[in-house]
């Protein structure tokens, strides 16, 4: 089995400082959960970005400014800019992440339109195909996020028809978000059992649902996902002072299955980035 790949989400576009204060908003702040992520085990950040006062924003400008700042503090993490923003923003808007220089390694798409909360996560098939046309002019390698099983479907014909970039194919299978396919360890294998040979996953399990996802993907053989994106507790009713204190849980539970922790090189390679 190949080493562990833990990314860690350490913003996203929804979670607020009321919620846990440390969410991170500013580019400081930002950079500094990155750092303890990176320092706890974590090979990959997810990025979204925020204004100082905490508004999602998709401006490659704020991310440029993040990404260098989090490159100096963290040198050769790899960095998966969101595509997906904040539910509302128009599909122009949310591309504006890639437009960064360097042109990110990878990005995520996201596969398929999705109840979110009480909100609705718009992906028609015309916007992913934009999605995926940008992703192929600019080899950017997709990381395919499927909140829904019709996702799987959805992005494997698209492949098919060279909509998107192709194998090897890394999907990140977001379960538990209020409205989509529930976290469970039926629902993850189905999906695993369905994607092309050669892929590469990772699991996400959205609330109390993340550690019950990570210790699935680590004796399956996928790769893990936390940070405040995803959820905001170390364990119930204790929230986690940092992002690094949840990746350093997924290292403890990684420690005790016998898996080892893969360094970004090592995320690189696996990920088919570098041969
Ligand atoms: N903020 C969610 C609506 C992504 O990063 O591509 C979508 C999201 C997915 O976070
Ligand atoms: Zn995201």
């Amino acid at each position: 089995m190949d080493k562990l790949i833990i990314t860690a989400a350490i913003c996203g576009a929804e979670v607020t400082k009321e919620q846990n204060p440390a969410v991170p908003y500013t580019v400081e702040e930002i950079v500094r959960e990155a750092r303890s992520a990176v320092e706890a085990g974590a090979a990959i950040i997810h990025l979204h970005v925020r204004d100082d006062n905490g508004t999602p924003t998709q401006s490659h400008i704020r991310f440029q400014e993040c990404e260098d700042a989090i490159y100096k503090a963290c040198p050769g993490v790899i960095l998966i800019p969101s595509t997906g923003g904040a539910v509302g923003m128009t599909p122009d808007e949310r591309l504006d992440s890639t437009n960064t220089s360097p042109i990110p390694e990878m990005a995520t798409l996201d596969c398929g339109t999705c109840n979110f909360g009480d909100e609705i996560f718009d992906n028609t098939m015309p916007t992913m195909r934009a999605f995926g046309k940008r992703m192929i002019e600019k080899g950017i390698k997709p990381e395919y996020e499927c909140f829904e099983m019709g996702h799987l479907d959805t992005v494997l014909t698209m492949a098919r028809k060279g909509e998107v970039p192709g194998a090897p194919m890394q999907f990140n299978f977001v379960l538990g978000v209020p409205g989509c396919t529930p976290a469970t360890v039926d629902n993850l294998a189905w999906l695993v059992k369905n994607i092309p040979a050669g892929s590469t996953w990772t699991a996400t399990g959205i609330g109390r649902h993340a550690f019950p996802m990570a210790a699935a993907a680590i004796v399956m053989g996928g790769n893990v996902r936390v940070g405040f994106e995803d959820n905001l507790n170390l364990a119930k009713g204790v929230p986690a002072k940092s992002n690094g204190e949840l990746v350093a849980k997924v290292v403890r539970l990684a420690n005790e299955l016998g898996r080892g922790i893969a360094t970004s090189e090592e995320a690189r390679v696996i990920l088919g980035l570098k041969k």
